[in-house]
């Protein structure tokens, strides 16, 4: 398994031999590999790679390059299990899961790779006679593309694929917890024939590494998926110099369940959409609001069901949740925990961590379950990126929706209701970019728009064909074969 970063078409060190350790969060001992702790000078080296590359890339013809992604596309299914289990391996979510996450990959390679004989624009009437008008997408020039450890396939084949298919070169900067699988994905797109400096990868921290590239005057566009505060500090640096920017942040997403539900489908639901991936997507239920004539037997049903939950390592099949990323991150979920019961909230399950037998070795914690909460406490309105749902009864549809909306994040939402006036009424009121009825508030499909409103991001969406408008400016271009000179709005 290769372990350094890849620039220019080929496997380099980073300049200043320097390394980091990236472990299985399920057993720390197990060691997965050593990575390149890149610095600005390995980043500019890479940037000036994707630069040079782009003056051809740019002008391949794009079915040419979408042939080029089905190729990836084919080699991520052939290897779809060896990904996973790396995957689940240096991340911890469980294995149907992380075949999942590679799944995505290669569902995002044939729909970007199909995109290449579409990028569509408009050809519309010219106001003028003998004078032609239509629109075209042109690529930006070199992405910089930031991200997360949660969705270690998906989310960087999200960013790069439609970013190459139109036409723009790219540097990939991993999160420093996944950089195994983003390993591997660029060994596929090496395989799959992509000329030198097309794409390039560089392992490192945020901090650098990340910010050397936002900071990159050559760097044209910026993808980023994490933390709202650190998207925050990213969109005031491209600010400066107006880069164009696409911010992909944090949730706060809650299921309504109402009175006339089905109840044991927002039971499974909600077991899904809260423990599933152990509470680290930023598409996660973290609020649970249930109308109050259903809400205390749900919940103790939900406290059952959630207790019985299997932990342990993901490569175990019969596990159900695996670890959460690191210790730091339990110490963060733990502070939650305080935090909500010194709110006055009720913790109705887990906690704390989980220790017991082999769970030692690795960093878990208890799936938990906080009941009596009020809306505006810090815990149904703060991301906590953990195995925790809060619990909140509303008295009516309407409150139901004013809670559901009541923070400053609009990702991803739920309602179970049997009600189709009532599950219609929600799709229009509940502000979010993404809104599932019957169903829980995770499992997007790739090509469909994917993001959120408010604090969520800024206004961009990944996925489905919206994602084309990160990647590419529009042109507008008007031919007169009049053989005079026409003014528009004059010569009327
Ligand atoms: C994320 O958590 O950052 O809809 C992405 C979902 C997945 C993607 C989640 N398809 O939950």
């Amino acid at each position: 398994m290769k372990t350094q970063n890849f620039i220019n078409g080929r496997w380099v060190d980073a300049r200043s031999g320097k390394t980091f350790e990236n472990r299985n969060p399920a057993r720390k001992d197990d060691l997965v590999g050593k990575y390149p702790d890149s610095s600005e000078e390995d980043v500019a080296e890479a940037v000036a790679a994707a630069e040079k590359a782009y003056a051809s890339w740019r002008l391949v013809p794009a079915p040419r390059r979408g042939e080029l992604l089905y190729r990836v596309g084919e080699i991520l299914k052939g290897r779809k299990e060896d990904l996973a289990k790396v995957m689940t391996r240096e991340m911890g979510k469980v294995l149907k899961e992380t075949r999942g996450d590679v799944q995505e990959g290669i569902d995002t390679a044939y729909y970007a790779g199909g995109e290449g004989r579409r990028l569509f624009g408009q050809t519309v009437q010219a106001e003028l006679p003998n004078k032609a008008a239509y629109s075209m997408r042109q690529p930006v020039g070199v992405a910089g593309l930031i991200t997360p450890w949660n969705f270690p396939m998906a989310i960087p084949t999200w960013k790069m694929f439609p970013a190459l298919i139109c036409g723009n070169t790219v540097v990939l900067k991993p999160a420093s917890d996944t950089p195994a699988s983003a390993t591997l994905l660029m060994e596929a797109m090496e395989e799959a024939g992509f000329p030198a400096g097309v794409v390039n990868l560089v392992h490192g921290s945020g901090r650098v590494v990340g910010g050397a590239i936002v900071g990159d005057t050559r760097v044209k566009v910026i993808s980023f998926t994490g933390s709202t505060e650190v998207g925050k500090q990213i969109a005031q640096q491209c600010g400066a110099t107006l880069k164009r920017l696409s911010l992909e942040l944090g949730g706060k997403n809650a299921q309504l369940v109402m009175e006339d539900a089905d109840l044991d489908l927002a039971l499974e639901g909600a077991l899904w959409g809260a423990f599933g991936t152990t509470g680290q997507r930023c598409t996660a239920t973290s609020r649970l609001i249930l109308h109050e004539s259903i809400a205390k037997d749900f919940t103790e049903r939900l406290v059952e069901r959630a207790r019985k939950l299997r932990l342990g390592d993901g490569l175990d099949e019969s596990v159900e949740v695996g670890p959460v990323l690191n210790a730091g991150r339990i110490a963060a979920i733990s502070e939650y925990i305080e935090i909500g019961k010194k709110e006055g909230a009720r913790l109705a399950l887990g906690g704390a961590a989980a220790t017991g037998g082999a769970l030692a070795q690795g960093s878990f914690f208890q799936p938990t379950v906080f009941d009596g909460v009020k809306p505006g406490m810090r815990i149904a309105q703060e991301e906590i990126f953990g195995p925790v749902i809060s619990v909140i009864t509303c008295k009516s549809y309407e409150e139901g929706i004013d809670i559901l909306n009541g923070t400053v994040y609009g990702l991803s939402s739920s309602i179970y209701t049997r009600d189709v006036n009532r599950a219609q009424r929600a799709i229009r009121d509940i502000e979010a970019g993404i809104t599932y009825v019957n169903g829980p508030t995770i499992g997007a499909e790739v090509h469909l728009p994917f993001g959120g409103v408010k604090e969520t991001g800024n206004g961009h969406r990944e996925a489905g064909t919206t994602v084309l408008d990160v990647y590419t400016e529009w042109k507008s271009v008007y031919v007169d074969y009049s053989g005079r000179l026409q003014k528009a709005q004059i010569d009327v």
